[in-house]
């Protein structure tokens, strides 16, 4: 093999190629400038993106809507990771990982600061008494799903998606070793979605809404290009339930929030109000 790359004795910070996130990469963490988060009129205050971990939260958001929750009200403001909005002094006092979403809930005595998507879901399913079973196996299956997505969504984001559609040089190994494993998790999820209308079972939950974002926008073809690369279609099972999925209305309103990227149609930068979304959705062509 030629140009092998041979560590040295000690890692030194000096990433050997560039992408579109390669500036904002730092092996510390915490504040990097002060500056305080806005704050809206709602009890529930996003900080997003509408990213596939974005949309988890905003799709949940919006279903709680849907069922007419109006405590579920909220303000997203958008967080831009690619010029370093999460490195905000405001921003590392709600979540010290500095990675977006992050949620700061108002309507107690006192604040709660809640990050990690799945723990947003959770936090909030649990709130409002929805998309999350109360108890028996029906939960135990909800989770078991919805730890499955944060387990594995990494690889398929920072392995797959990163390697194949990211990084500028096109290497062989990593795509080859995240695209077998993208399949391989693509194939676990068909196998489920083979004996189940939702991946935890019978009723449609948190599990769904954190794995949908990413599978489901996967095999839809609105995640890396990368349709044809994975044959997405041969998971017949993963593509129904996605398609499903995609027909609700709440998930069509949810996936748009604080979304700097794509049609004009769905790009919502900001939601302070339903209006917010409903604006931007009347412009999608018929
Ligand atoms: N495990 C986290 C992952 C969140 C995450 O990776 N967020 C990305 C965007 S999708 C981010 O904020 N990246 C900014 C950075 O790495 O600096 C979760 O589920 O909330």
């Amino acid at each position: 093999m030629t140009n092998q790359y041979v560590p040295p004795k000690v890692w030194q910070n000096e990433p050997s190629s560039g992408n579109q996130w390669a500036n904002i990469n730092r092996p510390d963490s915490g504040a990097r400038f002060d500056r305080e988060l806005p704050v809206g009129e709602h009890p529930l205050q996003l900080y997003s993106l509408g990213t596939p971990n974005g949309q988890k939260v905003t799709i949940l958001l919006e279903e709680l809507l849907a069922l007419g929750i109006k405590q579920a009200e909220y303000d997203a403001h958008l967080i831009k990771i690619g010029e370093s909005d999460q490195f905000s002094s405001g921003f590392v006092a709600v979540n010290p990982n500095s990675k977006i979403p992050a949620l700061v809930d108002n309507s107690g005595e006192t604040p709660v600061n809640v990050f990690e998507s799945a723990s947003i879901l959770v936090h909030l399913a649990e709130k409002f008494g929805k998309f999350l079973p109360e108890s028996g196996s029906a939960r135990t299956q909800t989770f078991n799903w919805l730890f499955w997505a944060q387990g594995s969504a990494p690889f398929l984001g920072g392995g797959f998606g990163h390697f194949y559609a990211y990084a500028d040089e096109k290497q062989e190994y990593p795509i080859n070793r995240f695209a077998m494993e993208a399949k391989r998790q693509l194939d676990v999820l068909d196998k489920q979605l083979a004996n189940n209308t939702f991946v935890a079972g019978e009723e449609y939950t948190i599990a769904d809404m954190a794995i949908w974002p990413w599978y489901g926008n996967l095999v839809l073809g609105k995640l890396y290009d990368a349709a044809e690369f994975l044959q997405v279609e041969s998971y017949e099972n993963v593509v129904r339930w996605a398609k499903q999925i995609a027909e609700r209305e709440a998930v069509q309103r949810g996936r748009i929030v604080n979304r700097p990227f794509g049609e004009e149609w769905e790009q919502v930068l900001e939601r302070h109000s339903a209006e917010d979304i409903d604006k931007v959705m009347a412009l999608k062509p018929e």
